[in-house]
């Protein structure tokens, strides 16, 4: 499953390839069963709610620990008022993150296959390394938007060299909230960064107002809004891989319809880059990245 050129300048030009059929069904089911086992297993005490609306993007420990972690997190709608799961834990999850390709066995295996590989390969990496991984659920009625994002906002390399791999693991329309992206759009340059790191003090009036200092921060590198009007749906059929240039501008709307929308995504860089200190994804236990 080689890519060719064809294929390859169509994700330069672009910045995103959608190829269809790229894993089986029966692959796709198995992962499906794996992340149901997963929540099934998680004590929702644990409660960490994910949303990319700035600084509520959970930063607090349980995210910012995740990096070398399987760890569950809830939607922003899942609760009602008084705290209570307005549906079952099964249909409350948001996403697993953020290595499962490393600390499961059945991830592991539908990460690192020799098709995978390949395609890493011809897309010009010569030492990767599989960074994060996430099962996303986008559940029916409640399932979050993500905002207009880069990857290498929150995946920043010197020099940059990552890819974003997104798994269709359930047909993806725009009824039940499938990604979308501005074709062209890596060539805007990166706009943000989400990096680790104190905000300022804000003082208030004659008295000092010290809110709990945020443990994460975007640092804005060009304010200027996103050509939304450019942004055009990729809807995909289960078993399609989408490639993502880690400066594509791309999103996903809420999902309100009755169907989920469950996707897998891998981001992979390059050995031979630096790797920020301050991204907010970090290894800090003794969980070294690996290749395929
Ligand atoms: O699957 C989605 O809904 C969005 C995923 C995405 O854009 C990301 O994780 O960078």
């Amino acid at each position: 499953m080689k890519l060719s050129a064809e294929q390859i300048s169509e994700c330069e030009r672009d910045g995103f390839l959608i190829l269809e059929n790229f894993v089986s069904t029966e692959s796709c089911d198995r992962l499906r069963a794996r992340a149901a086992e997963l929540v099934h297993e998680f004590d929702p005490a644990v409660v960490s709610i994910f949303s990319t609306h700035e600084q509520t993007r959970t930063s607090d420990d349980y995210f910012l620990e995740s990096g070398d972690k399987i760890r569950c997190f809830f939607e922003e709608n899942a609760f009602n008022s008084d705290g209570t799961l307005k549906q079952a834990k099964e249909q409350s999850i948001n996403k697993i993150g953020h290595a499962l390709h490393d600390l499961d066995p059945v991830f592991d295996q539908f990460s690192r296959t020799t098709d995978i590989g390949q395609l890493i390969r011809d897309l010009g990496f010569d030492d990767p390394l599989l960074l994060q991984s996430m099962y996303i659920f986008k559940q029916p009625r409640i399932g979050g938007e993500v905002t207009c994002h880069q990857d290498a906002t929150f995946l920043y390399t010197e020099p940059l060299r990552m890819v974003g791999l997104w798994f269709a693991l359930e047909d993806a329309s725009v009824e039940n909230g499938c990604l979308w992206a501005i074709p062209g759009g890596h060539n805007l340059g990166l706009k943000s960064r989400f990096v680790r790191g104190s905000s300022p003090t804000v003082r208030e009036g004659v008295g000092t107002f010290e809110p709990p200092p945020s443990r994460t921060r975007f640092e804005v590198l060009d304010s200027s809004p996103w050509p939304e009007a450019k942004l055009s749906p990729l809807e995909a059929r289960k078993g399609t891989l989408i490639v993502l240039h880690p400066l594509l501008p791309h999103l996903s709307r809420e999902n309100r319809s009755a169907k989920s929308r469950h996707a897998y995504t891998l981001h992979v860089i390059d050995a031979s880059v630096k790797y920020p200190e301050e991204n907010w994804l970090q290894r800090l236990g003794k969980l070294p990245l690996r290749g395929f």
